[in-house]
């Protein structure tokens, strides 16, 4: 390749680069929760003043120097595989249920969205801990941007995998919070683990963290939001995979 082809090559490169940029910024969900964020801090700031403490945060010297990784490592299923293989490229959080304006937001999108970086202690009803920085955009966010209806009760997160040994709806996991903890400051979307790229392990590429609750509330692999006012029909209908399997739904530490 000459010198000329390959610096017409780079130049188409950057080009294609600029107009994904573009369309970034004309995605109507992105724009609508870009929106959102004014005013927010007021919005959380006033339910902490309604007497939601914050979980214990941590400083960089506190980090577990290993952080286990528990229940699924790896979605078993082929939606996951293939958006692997795309490199989620077509992958998009959808914010949906009891909201006016349903979300779907691509990775990129959710990443520039205004993140909050927190450096908690994770606490797993197994009996074991570990401390552990998350970044990720604040649930407050998408929910205000979505706009959540009067009824709304609770929020569900969906994930990628597929627990029970059936391949059954019935083992997806999936888990819920009710509204009060979805609008807690410390209640994030993480794609980020450590300052790095979440790994597979830890929920790539979207796991919650809801810090003030036991580990299987913070759903990894998160395809989904949906905002109900009441879970009774989903899956086992005790709102969590392991809920519907005996552990109880207030999971609060
Ligand atoms: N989708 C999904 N989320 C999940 C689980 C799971 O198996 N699948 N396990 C839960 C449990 S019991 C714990 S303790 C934490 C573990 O998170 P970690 O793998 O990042 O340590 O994820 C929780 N969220
Ligand atoms: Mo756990």
């Amino acid at each position: 390749m000459s010198l000329i082809t390959r610096r017409a090559a780079l130049v188409t490169g950057a080009g294609l680069l600029l107009a994904g940029c573009e369309q970034l910024n004309n995605s109507p969900s992105f724009r609508r929760v870009l929106a959102a964020a004014e005013g927010l801090t007021h919005t959380t700031q006033r339910l902490l003043l309604a007497g939601q403490p914050l979980a214990r945060e941590f400083t960089k010297a506190d980090l577990s120097p290993s952080f286990r990784s528990n229940g699924t490592q790896h979605p078993n299923t082929d939606a996951y595989w293939a958006d692997l293989r795309s490199g989620f490229r077509n992958w998009r959080l959808r914010v949906d249920g009891l909201v006016d304006h349903p979300l779907e937001l691509s990775l990129p999108e959710l990443r520039r969205l205004p993140s909050r970086t927190q450096i908690t202690r994770h606490d797993c009803v197994e009996g074991w801990s570990a401390i552990g920085q998350w970044t990720g955009a604040p649930l407050a966010l998408l929910l205000k941007a979505a706009g959540v209806q009067k009824e709304a009760r609770y929020v569900v997160f969906h994930c990628a995998d597929n627990i029970g040994q059936t391949g059954t709806p019935a083992g997806d996991y999936y888990e819920s919070i009710e509204m009060a903890d979805a609008w807690h400051p410390q209640t994030i979307l993480a794609y980020a683990m450590n300052g790095s790229l979440l790994p597979v392990s830890h929920g790539f590429p979207l796991r919650l963290r809801v810090e003030r609750f036991l580990g299987y509330k913070h759903a990894k692999y998160v395809t989904r939001i949906e905002v109900v006012k009441s879970f009774a029909s989903i899956n086992g209908g005790k709102g969590g995979f392991w809920e519907d399997h005996g552990y109880e739904w207030y999971a609060g530490i």
